[in-house]
């Protein structure tokens, strides 16, 4: 089932509106928002758990839950927070960017509900260093928010004080990750944490802190307005919702788009890119949910889900929903060879198997590339993977691995096929 123009959330993701506040209000933003606020924490959080609404920034953890894990009161004095990350990074991924573009009204709304319902005095946003019309926007956006008197002391007249601080990144991949995040906001260097503790516990300055996606906190007023019943219509169990899928590479019209969770590959592709260049045949492989993930060969993603079951059983994820598509003319060993030197060069290198791994992984690959390598490196370098996944403190680790994994269960004839011709080469 895919979706109709009625039930998208983001209705000025192209920018055929202004952002501003008058025309945000237009469309639907800040209606009433007293009377959300006036339900209750706890039945936003129950109606956002019901909703099915699952964390739009990779990982997918189910959003109310998340909330529900914030102390109901302070026991200590000590405040609540929430973090908004807008560090968006990921190889492929461009949505957040399109929402604080065009409809950063959507975000500092939701960040009020979803603080309100959270308890949290403030939410900090932060936004990648290098998007910086978007921080101009999004600034201007608040400012505009709270001379509105929509948030700041009394918001929309509800009795609840709540801040909104913007807050930009520097250029660092790793500050996307929820503890580098808040280390980055405290103002130190920006490495994660060891979980747990996880930031409901011990968050930002030490407070009870939620980390959310964008798109997460984004959808959250249209949700409490439409219904949690509403929003679970789209998609299948477990799967809930509209999600924004950002697709790039070897398609005739690259674009990002809302859709129905669970739209089949094929469906997207054809209803909103035009096809593959080339036609289906000519498709090599996609990577589905930002560059983190494991690449699907063709042939089994043209009917598969686009959702986090789905392409778990590919052996990949959705991820970000950063769909890159790659055509029979990619170069498939040089592309991830490319991405393991992104990797190498964002870790942090506060653990030995990522700062170690990622350069080795790199080197081997880069080797493979040139076809300068011996067959049994190709395991070697699979062992190599296995050594860095699940033994690192942040994810950065498991995402260097999977895609040279990926590469190597599904294109391994490739990278034999090149080293033969080169030790060919060398002998003639
Ligand atoms: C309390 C527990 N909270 C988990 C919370 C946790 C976090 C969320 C998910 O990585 C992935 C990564 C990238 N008590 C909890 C709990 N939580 N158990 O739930 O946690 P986790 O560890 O599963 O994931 P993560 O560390 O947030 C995110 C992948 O996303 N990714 C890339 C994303 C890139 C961007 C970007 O560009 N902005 O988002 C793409 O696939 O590799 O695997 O909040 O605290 N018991
Ligand atoms: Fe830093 Fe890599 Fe360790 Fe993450 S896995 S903490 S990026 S060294």
């Amino acid at each position: 089932m895919s979706l109709a123009d009625k039930d998208r959330i983001f209705t000025n993701l192209y920018g055929f509106q202004p952002w501003n506040l008058k025309a945000a209000q237009a469309r639907g933003d800040w209606d009433n928002t007293k009377k959300i606020l006036a339900k209750g924490k706890d039945a936003i959080i129950e109606e956002i758990k019901a909703s099915g609404l699952r964390g739009r920034g990779g990982a997918g953890f189910p959003t109310g839950l998340k909330w529900s894990f914030m102390p109901k009161e302070s026991k200590d004095g000590r405040p609540s927070f929430l973090v908004i990350n807008a560090d968006e990074s990921e190889p492929g991924s461009c949505k957040d960017r399109e929402i604080i573009r065009h409809d950063p009204h959507k975000l500092i709304e939701g960040a009020l509900v979803a603080g309100f319902a959270m308890g949290a005095r403030a939410a900090y946003i932060y936004i990648r260093g290098e998007y910086i019309r978007e921080a101009e926007v999004l600034f201007a956006a608040v400012q505009e928010a709270y001379d509105a008197g929509l948030i700041g002391k009394n918001a929309c007249k509800s009795g609840y004080d709540f801040d909104v601080f913007v807050h930009r990144g520097a250029g660092a991949y790793i500050c996307g990750e929820e503890t580098a995040m808040i280390e980055s906001i405290e103002g130190k260097k920006g490495q994660p944490r060891l979980k747990p503790p996880f930031p409901a516990g011990a968050g930002l300055y030490g407070c009870p802190t939620t980390v959310n996606n964008v798109e997460s906190i984004a959808v959250a007023p249209t949700i409490m307005r439409r219904g949690a019943s509403w929003f679970s219509s789209f998609g299948r169990e477990n799967n809930k919702g509209t999600k924004l899928f950002q697709i790039s590479g070897h398609v005739n019209k690259p674009c990002v788009v809302e859709e129905a969770m669970s739209i089949s590959f094929r469906e997207l592709i054809e209803k909103h890119c035009d096809g593959i260049t080339g036609g289906w045949d000519n498709l090599l492989a996609v990577i589905p949910g930002g560059s983190s993930v494991p690449l699907v060969p063709a042939a089994q993603i043209m009917d598969a889900p686009m959702d986090f079951d789905g392409l778990r059983e590919l052996g990949s994820g959705l991820g970000t929903a950063a769909v890159i598509v790659m055509d029979k003319s990619t170069d498939i060993v040089r592309a991830i060879s490319r991405l393991s030197y992104f990797y190498k060069h964002e870790s942090c290198g506060q653990c030995t198997p990522c700062r170690e791994g990622t350069g080795w992984m790199w080197r081997v690959m880069e080797r493979l590339r040139t076809g300068d390598a011996d067959v049994s490196e190709i395991d070697m370098l699979w062992d190599v993977t296995k050594q860095v996944e699940g033994h690192t403190i942040c994810a950065l680790g498991d995402a260097a691995a999977w895609p040279i994994q990926g590469l190597i269960r599904h294109f391994r004839p490739e990278i034999e096929r090149r080293i033969a011709e080169n030790v060919r080469e060398a002998a003639e």
